[in-house]
Order: C-alpha cells, then sequence, then structure tokens
C-alpha cells in the first residue's frame, strides 16, 4: 500500500511537470519556431567561418539565411557570358551543410548591376539576357534555395515605375516575365517580390496591383518582402500593420525583409564612442513592439529577417554617408547579443 501512494506521488509529480509551460526560449529560432522563420542576412566571412564568432551567432539564433551581396548579378555575371559562382555556390552550402532555409536575393534588380546590362538598349536582347541570367542563376541552385527575390525594388514610393533598363526596355511585363521565368525553371522555390518603403500607400497600392496582375495571369508569386530598413519612430506600428493586411488580402504571404533600426539621425553621426542608455532603451522598446505585431501576425507572415549578423557589419554605417557608427541590429559589435534581443526574447 505504502509503495502504491508512493507510485501515485511519483506520477502526479510527473505529469504536473508534464503541464508546465515550456521553458523560456533562449534563442530567437526557438521563440519564434511555431510562428514564422528567423532569418538573417550574411556575408562572405561570415558562411566560410572566418569570422567564426559571428557565424555562431547565426547557427544559434537562426534557421534561414540571405546572401547580403553575394548572389547579385554584378558578383555573379560582371562580364557577359562570365559567370563567378564560387562565392554563391559556398554560401548555398553553408545553408544546406546547417539546415538553414536559403533565400536567394535576387534575380532581377536595376542596383548592383553589371555594366553591360546597363548598355543594352534592345528589348529583344534584354529579356534573352534576362532569362539567360534566371536560368543560370536559379537553375544552379534548383531544389536548394527556399525562395528567391525574384523582382527587388520595381517602384518608386508613389508607386510609378522605376526607370530601370528592364522597364525602360521591356515595359512593366518585365515582372511578370521575370516570375514565370524563375518558376519554370525550379518549381520547387517560393517566389517573391522585395521593396522597401513598402508602408508607403503608393507604392503599396502598386504593389497590390501587381499581385493581382500576376495571380490574375496564374503567375506564382508566394509573399512580398517589406525591407525594413526603419528608425526608432517611423514607420509607426499601425501603418505597417496595414501593410501586411493589405497584402495579405491581396493573395500572399507578408515576409518582413532586411531589418535594422537606424538610430543615427539622417545627417549627423552623435554615438561614435557608445550608444547612449537611453537611445538603447529605445531601440528595446522598439524592436519589442515590432515583434510583438509580427507575432500578433503570425499567421500572415512567413519569415523576419534582420540585415546583418551584428552592428559592425551594418550598410547603415556607410548610408546615407560615409563613416558612420550605427548601432542597428540584435548583436553589438564585440558580438554580444544586445537588450534588444533580451526585450524580444521576454514577449514570451
Ligand atoms: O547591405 C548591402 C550592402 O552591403 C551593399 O553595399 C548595398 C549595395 O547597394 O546593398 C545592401 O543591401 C541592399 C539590399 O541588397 C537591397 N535592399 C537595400 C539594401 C541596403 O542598401
Amino acid at each position: 500500500m505504502k509503495y502504491l501512494y508512493i507510485i501515485c506521488v511519483l506520477l502526479c509529480v510527473y505529469s504536473c511537470r508534464e503541464e508546465e509551460p515550456t521553458a523560456k526560449p533562449h534563442t530567437l529560432k526557438a521563440a519564434f519556431a511555431n510562428s514564422f522563420i528567423m532569418g538573417v542576412a550574411v556575408n562572405k566571412a561570415q558562411y566560410t567561418s572566418k569570422e567564426i564568432d559571428a557565424t555562431n551567432i547565426v547557427l544559434k539564433h537562426f534557421n534561414s539565411i540571405t546572401a547580403e551581396n553575394s548572389m547579385k548579378w554584378q558578383y555573379i555575371s560582371p562580364q557577359q557570358s562570365v559567370f563567378d559562382f564560387a562565392d554563391a555556390d559556398a554560401f548555398v552550402n553553408f545553408g544546406i551543410e546547417n539546415n538553414l532555409k536559403v533565400i536567394g536575393h535576387t534575380l532581377l534588380w536595376h542596383s548592383q548591376l553589371p555594366e553591360w546590362v546597363h548598355a543594352i538598349t534592345d528589348s529583344a536582347e534584354l529579356r534573352n539576357i534576362m532569362y539567360t541570367h534566371i536560368d543560370s542563376v536559379a537553375g544552379r541552385y534548383k531544389g536548394t534555395i527556399h525562395g528567391w527575390d525574384v523582382v527587388n525594388e520595381a517602384f518608386h514610393n508613389d508607386g510609378s515605375f522605376r526607370d530601370t533598363v528592364f522597364y525602360k526596355y521591356m515595359g512593366q511585363a518585365f515582372i511578370e516575365e521575370a516570375f514565370a521565368r524563375a518558376h519554370s525553371v525550379d518549381s520547387s522555390a517560393e517566389l517573391y517580390y522585395n521593396d522597401y518603403n513598402m508602408t508607403f500607400e503608393g507604392k503599396r497600392n502598386a504593389v497590390v496591383d501587381m499581385i493581382h496582375n500576376l495571380k490574375n495571369k496564374n503567375i506564382r508569386i508566394d509573399a512580398v518582402g517589406m525591407q525594413g530598413h526603419w528608425n526608432l519612430e517611423h514607420p509607426s506600428l499601425e501603418d505597417i500593420e496595414t501593410s501586411i493586411i493589405a497584402y495579405t488580402n491581396a493573395g500572399v504571404d507578408v515576409m518582413i525583409t532586411e531589418l535594422d533600426i537606424s538610430v543615427l539621425p539622417r545627417d549627423e553621426n552623435p554615438y561614435e564612442q557608445e550608444l547612449p542608455e537611453h537611445i538603447e532603451n529605445k531601440l528595446s522598446e522598439r524592436y519589442k513592439s515590432l515583434f510583438q505585431l509580427f507575432y500578433k501576425h503570425r499567421n500572415k507572415i512567413s519569415r523576419v529577417t534582420v540585415w546583418g549578423v551584428h552592428d559592425g557589419q551594418s550598410w547603415l554605417n556607410n548610408h546615407p554617408t560615409e563613416g558612420r557608427t550605427d548601432y542597428p541590429l540584435l548583436f553589438d559589435r564585440n558580438y554580444e547579443a544586445k537588450n534588444c534581443v533580451y526585450a524580444i526574447l521576454n514577449i514570451f
């Protein structure tokens, strides 16, 4: 009888433990495992493990990677008919070896486009070159890429088409032609449109129209990437939410891509030595409220990707002027998790 009693007590203790809420997550990818993919942009030193502290952050906190630069046309095909896939191959292999979802960035973009493409003025020739590029790049990584940023930044903030070489000589159909081609090359890859200022009404309406147009023509588009190059105040949470809902209503998933929060006034560089505590607190609050919003809309958001592993790597240190000291990311220049990481993890 006494033993039976002890067994009952032990069983009760065990089953009560089972019902306890799961432990607080310690990594970003664990925190959002049931919500969305947690991604990060990586550079060559990171995916080749030369900057090992940064590589370790990637492996610990993220389950997806985007190449910050290594897959851009300028690097893959600097001259016509010349291809250099060495870096892109290393990036993709790093992703495969570490079981990370690999995002291809980007097939068509007016920036970091080699000179020889800019020089083409004939529409048929341009289409040919665009197809060759998509076939070569998406074809090479067929079956290994989770999703492609097929077209990047095709619209101005007011919704008008950006005057790129593609738009100029192929008209707006270049977008549907690029998406259709990418799908015909790798039918297993998700396909995305990616842009900044996606909360601006003009651009939002244009992107929604573009989604409808693709869908009406039965051309695959899975999601739009809202690049999160934001700051401490702008855009407002309301504007971000309105846009998430608008894109979802058009029939695609939303991804927050390229997330970084600049803490600097546009033309100043006030925090060269260190970030004052009250600004760091503002940054943590901003990250926390953004991730609360993303979590609220987790059924609409398929991925959140930060644009770099640590502050020292950020493009914002050289934008809009060179040699600034910005603090936009989640890990500091010493590879330590910033307060923002704990603020995000504390949501749970
Ligand atoms: O972070 C990238 C930086 O290293 C490059 O110098 C720059 C060149 O334009 O591109 C940066 O990444 C951009 C991304 O590919 C597309 N959206 C805007 C990003 C910031 O400029």
